[in-house]
């Protein structure tokens, strides 16, 4: 036998699965009855190395590549690169480079990185963001968007960032900060391009119901389209005899409305500067509550606001009330006006108490019914709310309104690295669309590319002056790029189809591929990418391009890699590159180390040593299988035979079903343990085979070598085992599942199975749903084989 070289091994294999091509996937034939399987990781910035985190993610979607591919599905799954926008220029900048040049150097790298773990990629199918091949297909589908007025320009408040010179969308800001530099984000107006995301607000919220992803993902989302049901009520101020509208969710409390609030952003305030004989007080608030945006202002602990001298009459009481300019009140948000109720609305109460206003309560909170309403009191808040907004719409003052908080996504950044916008202005023609025979518009150099706040691509004055496609008359191209998220929008779908010339993709290879079976990415992408490829997708399917309605069937969110308890990033410096630990340790080291550490979905603290003791485990598992294979009894039967076959029915299940990772490779060492007691034992030889075959999605080199030492050929093509059901000695009982101490159902359970499988297993009954719904489940109390208690 010869001793474990996991260097040697792992280059030999990998070297024979790029010759054999074993992991490239061909078109389907014409018909195919085969089932397909799209397994798709989120693709990486390519801006530095590759980290532990990548490492995570694209294990896991390896080990689910392989288990479907031994399953006798034809699967896909693909890899490229997300290689416009700020995370590539940025990582340029710092070092000093063009952008091209480094993000290409990066690729490079990060292209080894992978080849090094050995990750089953059909590398054929690559595409990158920045390469014309692709961006021109970006361009063609966003003229598709223009064409049908889903992107569109317009002046608007938008985000600023100082540092970054550019601006951001609202699923880039957070906490007011720029979410890539931190810098603390302004408020500019500025025109701006932006697709028209909010049309397919209330068809975003519906298809949910069409997704199996988690569910807290899918409450980010939810709340942040924030769906509002309410109405729209007239107020009159008649000094400037205009009606203002406010969007209001509690139309029931418009009695106790005492004041009249309008945002310092919103287009009234102009004409009430002009008009009111406060119009300086009122100009210098909005100037202050102007400069005081973002962070300031929503962190805001003191209320500001100004009295405009004006006065609006509340349309259910008919009083005249004062008239403020405040900038709790966001212009974003509804109409941009309120009308306030102190007596029932904690803000407005902490604004009356601020500046003296008046406060009456016109909702008795105990009994739940309205009190001082005129004809309203004595009515229950629900069936009032109703009331009130048909006595106000049979006057004229008021509708039904529901409002998002949603806004349209701003996707022009003045930056340089990113995909042009086909775009030309015309003194005559106005904006005018790149013709489709004429993409790509290439990305240009410049002398500069760094952000100056003017767009870089307006310097190379020869590429910006053309003729209008239109009338052939002097024009200007956009000199604004694309937002990356606008590439990372469909790239799933060119996978499909990576190198057609003639169109973006083929209807019918997408809907062959599509959905995506499986996603895995991070959480912090729910309201930006993974928002914008379902906006997408909605938009292509309404111009037929595609046959399907949501882009992601399934989606796993990886936890955090840490180090040490810090998360890993390369500004903290705490990174050891997935190479370098390969080349020590060996590839299938590391894999395996990365799932085994926890829970792929929680948050992981990975050591060194850990990785080592892996490394210790395969060292074994090699020792004891070239035993077996030497001397191995090859019965299927008996103890180890039956240890085996338990072993495929839980590594099987754990994968296939409950989708967690870790305990397989448990169950595997639990199995080699058993083998290595008497290596020459009856069943030995199957329990070796077992344990190799078992391990192979995760250690695919060490697999395939001890494969061949079993006398066997090409693993990776080999079905996946089945357990022999008769072999199992699956003792079962009756759970008994509590919820606050009352039983709610029995299920039947394995004996010896873990808390965490049994608490599951009560979590899964619809019975017991029914009783948590919602709520949160405080404590667990596990009865091994017997029983569990919720505490909701
Ligand atoms: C009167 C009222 C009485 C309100 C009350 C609430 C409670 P959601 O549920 O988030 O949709 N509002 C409306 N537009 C606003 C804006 N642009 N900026 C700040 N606040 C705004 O919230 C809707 C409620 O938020 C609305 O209903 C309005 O206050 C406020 F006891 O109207 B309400
Ligand atoms: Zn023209």
């Amino acid at each position: 036998m010869e001793t474990y070289d996991p260097q040697a091994i792992e280059a030999k294999w990998q070297r024979v699965w790029e010759d054999e091509r074993a992991f490239y996937t061909d078109d389907p034939e014409p018909g195919e009855e085969r089932e397909k399987f799209y397994m798709l990781e989120m693709l990486p910035y390519p801006s530095g190395d590759l980290h532990m985190g990548h490492v995570l993610n694209y294990t896991l979607g390896d080990v689910l590549t392989h288990f479907r591919r031994r399953h006798g599905l034809r699967v896909l799954r693909p890899m490229g690169w997300d290689s416009f926008g700020l995370p590539a220029e940025n990582a340029a900048i710092r070092e000093g480079g063009h952008p091209r040049q480094i993000t290409d150097r990066n690729i490079a790298n990060i292209e080894r990185q992978m080849h090094r773990l050995g990750w089953a990629i059909d590398w054929d199918r690559v595409i990158a963001a920045h390469d014309p091949a692709y961006y021109r297909w970006t361009q063609s589908l966003f003229l598709r968007f223009f064409e049908k007025g889903l992107a569109y320009r317009k002046e608007a408040p938008v985000n600023w960032c100082p540092n970054d010179q550019t601006v951001l969308a609202n699923e880039q800001v957070i906490n007011g900060r720029c979410e890539r530099c931190g810098a603390v984000v302004e408020a500019r107006k500025m025109e701006q391009w932006f697709f028209r995301i909010t049309a397919y607000a209330d068809a975003l919220l519906e298809d949910h119901k069409l997704l199996d992803w988690p569910e807290r993902t899918i409450t980010i989302q939810r709340n942040w389209i924030g769906r509002s049901e309410g109405a729209e009520l007239l107020f009159r101020i008649e000094d400037l005899d205009i009606d203002a509208a406010v969007f209001t969710t509690r139309a029931d409390t418009v009695f106790g409305a005492t004041f009249f609030v309008l945002a310092p952003e919103h287009p009234l305030v102009d004409t009430m500067i002009e008009r009111s004989p406060h119009g300086d007080e009122i100009r210098d608030y909005v100037r202050i509550a102007m400069a005081r945006r973002g962070e300031e202002r929503a962190a805001a602990e003191e209320k500001t606001g100004v009295f405009t001298g004006l006065t609006a009459t509340n349309p259910a009481t008919g009083e005249e009330i004062p008239v403020w300019v405040a900038d709790y009140v966001l212009m974003e948000y509804g109409t941009g006006a309120i009308m306030a109720v102190p007596g029932h609305d904690e803000r407005d109460r902490e604004f009356a108490e601020r500046f003296g206003l008046e406060v009456r309560q016109v909702v008795d909170e105990e009994r739940g019914v309205l009190i001082d309403s005129g004809d309203f009191s004595e009515r229950p808040v629900d069936e009032a709310k109703r009331a009130v907004v048909g006595w106000l719409a049979s006057l004229g003052r008021g509708r039904p309104a529901v409002s998002f908080r949603l806004r349209d996504w701003g996707f022009s950044r003045q930056r340089y690295w990113g995909c042009p916008i086909p775009i030309v202005y015309c003194g005559s023609c106005g904006i005018v669309p790149v013709p489709d025979d004429q993409l790509p518009v290439l990305l240009p150099e410049v002398e500069d590319y760094r952000p100056k706040g003017k767009p870089p691509l307006a310097s190379n004055e020869e590429w910006l002056n053309v003729p209008c496609p239109s009338c052939g008359g002097p024009g200007l191209r956009e000199a604004d790029t694309m937002d990356t998220f606008v590439d990372s929008s469909w790239y799933f779908l060119r996978y499909c189809d990576p190198r057609n010339d003639d169109a973006p993709f083929s209807r019918e290879l997408v809907d062959f591929w599509m959905p995506v079976d499986q996603y895995v990415g991070g959480i912090d992408h729910a309201t930006g990418h993974l928002l914008y490829s379902r906006f997408w997708v909605k938009v292509l399917n309404e111009l037929g391009l595609v046959g399907f309605r949501e882009p992601f069937a399934r989606l796993f969110h990886q936890g955090w890699v840490r180090q040490g308890g810090t998360k890993m990033s390369k500004s903290r410096g705490n990174v050891t590159a997935p190479d370098q630990l390969a080349d020590m340790y060996g590839a299938d080291a590391v894999r395996l180390y990365i799932l085994f550490v926890g829970p792929a979905d929680q948050d992981m603290d990975w050591t060194e040593e850990g990785v080592e003791g892996i490394a210790r485990f395969l060292r074994r598992l090699w020792r004891i299988v070239h035993e077996a294979a030497a001397s191995g009894d090859s019965a299927a039967e008996g103890p180890l035979a039956r240890k085996a076959h338990e072993t495929i029915a839980k590594v099987t299940d754990d994968i296939g079903r409950r989708f967690v990772f870790n305990t397989p490779i448990a169950a595997v060492m639990e199995l080699v343990n058993e083998l290595g007691r008497d290596p020459s034992a009856a069943g030995a030889r199957f329990a070796a085979e077992t344990a190799v075959s078992l391990i192979q999605p995760y250690a695919p080199h060490v697999a395939e070598e001890l494969w061949s030492a079993l006398g066997h050929e090409r693993l990776w093509e080999q079905d996946w085992p089945v357990a022999d059901e008769s072999q199992l000695v699956r003792r079962t009982f009756e759970l008994v599942i509590q919820v606050n101490g009352r039983v709610r159902d029995r299920v039947e359970a394995s004996v010896g199975e873990s808390e965490a499988e049994l608490v599951e297993r009560a979590m899964a009954s619809p019975r017991v749903q029914a009783h948590v719904d919602g709520k949160q489940v405080r404590q667990t109390i596990v009865v091994p084989d017997r029983l569990v208690n919720l505490v909701v």
